[in-house]
């Protein structure tokens, strides 16, 4: 599909304030989350400022889309969308994960614009499904749409293959899964864990919609969130290929999973985004 030149680029620039803004969180805070928060900032751009029916102003409207980050440990993007937005004042960032600050380094549903308290991984598949059921109840067409990102390392945790079956089961064609593949967890690559590589075919089998694509171009994220809507009697998944800390060069490819900021790396993060 073909999209405005002008849409990707505004798109583009959002996502450099987004990475900016996380830089600038994780240095208030001490440390955080900047490899998996960098992999996923162009879906989460994508996501908050094309795709998703939502209203700054009033964040509980009933008729919403649904952005659940299961990965919610990735919390820095999440913020840094939801203050570009307008949900709150992006002063709050400087608080950042101190003690009594709203802002804390896993999503909690406090943060207007936030749906979903996460930390423990594993689970937030199982809560999407359940606010796409509900949403189907007594309607022939959904009152809204549910997205859920997860981490592929996230994939061999908790409930997920779970909600992946009832999801297939009950037919929840207004379920988006998003997965920010980007072949690293905590420690270690993912497939040196218990490997899920290759990721889509095993969605497939499972009875899911499910592509593939490059997680930083926006023609590919944009037409895949597109295709999802036209394709009914199936929940959707989109296995996104991103890398870990991308936006900055000299930290893409490393596994800067929780990490400290040094003046060096700020300084070197700044000289991309600032
Ligand atoms: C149930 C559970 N087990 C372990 C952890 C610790 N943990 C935090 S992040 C992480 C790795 C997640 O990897 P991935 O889902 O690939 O995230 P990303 O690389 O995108 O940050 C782990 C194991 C956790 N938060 N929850």
């Amino acid at each position: 599909m073909a999209y405005d030149e002008k849409l990707i680029a505004a798109l583009k620039s959002k996502a450099k304030t987004l990475r900016r803004d996380t830089i600038e969180m994780i240095k208030a805070g001490g440390a955080g989350w900047l490899g998996g928060s960098f992999s996923q900032a162009d879906i989460i751009t994508a996501l908050m400022f094309h795709h998703l029916k939502h209203d700054p102003g009033n964040p509980k409207w009933e008729e919403r889309d649904r952005l659940i980050v299961s990965k919610a440990h990735c919390c820095e993007t999440v913020y840094a969308a939801l203050g570009e937005a307008g949900y709150f004042d992006k002063k709050e960032y400087r608080s950042y994960g101190k003690f009594g600050a709203v802002l804390q380094a896993h999503t909690e549903r406090i943060v207007p614009g936030i749906e979903y308290s996460g930390g423990s991984l594993g689970q937030g598949l199982s809560f999407a499904l359940g606010e796409a059921m509900a949403a189907r109840i007594g309607r022939p067409t959904p009152l809204y749409r549910v997205f859920c990102i997860l981490g592929d390392g996230e994939c061999n945790e908790g409930q997920v293959w779970e909600a992946v079956m009832a999801a297939a089961h009950y037919k929840v064609d207004n379920l988006v899964a998003i997965i920010d593949h980007n072949k690293f967890q905590s420690g270690s690559k993912v497939e040196d864990r218990i490997n899920l590589i290759p990721m889509v075919e095993k969605w497939q089998t499972f009875g899911w919609n499910a592509v593939e694509i490059d997680g930083h171009n926006y023609t590919e994220i944009l037409t895949a969130l597109e295709n999802a809507d036209k394709t009914p009697g199936q929940p959707h998944a989109i296995v996104a290929h991103t890398v870990k800390c991308k936006g900055v060069p000299a930290f893409e490819h490393k596994n800067l999973h929780f990490c400290k900021l040094t003046d060096d790396m700020y300084a070197e993060a700044m000289a991309v985004l600032g």
